[in-house]
């Protein structure tokens, strides 16, 4: 590249290098601008160019993009790593996905997919320990991992809640889980919850000879966080919870850097997600998100429910594979299905996403006509069956609580 005027960020006959990013957008070209004119926009902005062509001299690094691609609405564009300071994913994100995303160049802009290359993959820290958690600290190595939130999500004092973990925990549910609308409120304080529902915990543990453990909501800045999770840490927790999408990437590269010292595994719940991924034209992919989750080092991540359950999805077969595909040798990323599951949604869940991943059910435990207890052993036998290819209809008729389960909210 030569000038630094649109026109110098297109050509159509480039070879991206193996160490460059690519990234794939869907584009609406703004009216009376061609798919080309638009193209060189979104290099230009998203790397070193903007409205005007410069007259500044050439002393300057070409760390200028390149679209390379341009399709029926959709452009590929590589970018060089020199543009990149490593290891520092809100700045990644400035550049692909800044600017561009309100320049009047384009009606709407997509960013759907990117290509890591290896260097820049490397330079964040990834999974500490992705899938592995289900054998590293639970007893789930040849079954999905399965969790519960204490519903009502927010409102229930400390007591109720971790006696809920308890019911839940002894009924065959690997995993508590903390609501994302609960941190530390007056009615269930935090430090009270960790303290009591892992006494509870060890006590389901006594019971049921089968490890349990519980994923604490630590999500606010970053020295709360890492406060909160020394605190989970010393109660003997291996899991925290932080909600990647409000917290933002620079928190959670910090709460990775923290939890490695103390060795816990971060579950990334995914709430505000939407407001970037829910129109298929515009803002950017959960596929991406996913991405960035994986490299800043999550180990579980929130995908969806392959549509079967009661929140909008976008292809979350695709993305769970690409969580567990090779990613330069990277851990992979355990991907949790969630929102609006039961017993009855297990079988096509399962067939859709395969077994390597957690099933979360909030008001498809606590719904149960008999209560959590019972609501928790219906998911299990459901599971259980799956596992060992049956009906979960069939064992329905077998194990009275998957019987009242699917008798009150039918099966898929
Ligand atoms: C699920 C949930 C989760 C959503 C998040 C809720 O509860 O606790 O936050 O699943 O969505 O508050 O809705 P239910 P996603 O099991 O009672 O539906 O997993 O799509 O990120
Ligand atoms: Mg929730």
């Amino acid at each position: 590249m030569t000038g630094i005027a649109y026109a110098d960020f297109v050509d159509t006959d480039y070879q991206p290098a193996p160490e460059e990013l690519v990234c794939d957008f869907a584009i609406e070209p703004a009216s009376g601008l061609s798919m080309e004119d638009a193209a060189g926009r979104v290099a230009s902005e998203s790397s070193n160019g903007t409205w005007a062509a410069l007259a500044v001299g050439d002393d300057f690094t070409d760390v200028g993009a390149t679209a390379f691609e341009i399709g029926d609405g959709t452009i590929r564009v590589a970018y060089p790593e020199t543009l990149f300071e490593f290891g520092n994913m809100p700045q990644a994100l400035s550049c692909v996905a800044g600017n561009i995303m309100g320049m009047k160049a384009v009606d709407s802009i997509r960013l759907q997919d990117c290509s890591w290359p290896a260097d820049l993959a490397r330079s964040f820290r990834g999974p500490q320990f992705g899938s592995a958690v289900k054998e590293a600290f639970l007893d789930a190595e040849d079954r999905p991992a399965l969790a519960t939130v204490p519903k009502p999500k927010v409102g229930l004092s400390t007591k109720r809640h971790a006696e809920i973990g308890y019911e839940a925990w002894t009924g065959g549910i690997d995993l508590l889980k903390d609501d994302e609308n609960l941190t530390d409120q007056s009615f269930n304080s935090f430090a009270d919850r960790v303290t009591e529902s892992f006494e509870m915990r060890d006590r389901a543990e006594e019971e049921t000879g089968d490890r349990k453990d519980y994923l604490v909501n630590i999500t606010a800045d970053v020295e709360t966080m890492k406060e909160r999770a020394d605190f989970v840490a010393d109660q003997g927790g291996n899991f925290v919870m932080v909600d990647v999408i409000t917290t933002g990437w620079g928190a959670v590269q910090s709460v990775r850097e923290h939890t490695e010292k103390r060795g816990l595994a971060i579950h990334a719940h995914r709430a505000m997600h939407a407001a970037f991924d829910r129109l298929s034209h515009h803002g950017v992919s959960m596929r991406v998100l996913a991405q960035i989750a994986r490299l800043t080092g999550v180990d579980h991540i929130h995908t969806g429910t392959a549509n079967l359950g009661k929140l909008e999805n976008e292809d979350t077969a695709g993305i769970n594979e690409w969580l567990q595909s090779d990613l330069h040798g990277m851990n992979d990323v355990l991907p949790v299905a969630s929102g609006g599951l039961h017993p009855g949604t297990v079988e096509p869940l399962l067939d859709a996403l395969g077994t390597d991943l957690i099933v979360q059910a909030g008001g498809g435990i606590h719904g149960h006509p008999d209560g959590t207890h019972a609501g928790a052993k219906a998911l299990r036998q459901a599971v259980d069956a799956y596992m060992a290819g049956k009906s979960v209809t069939e064992a329905g008729e077998s194990h009275d609580e998957l019987g009242r389960a699917l008798e009150e909210w039918g099966a898929e």
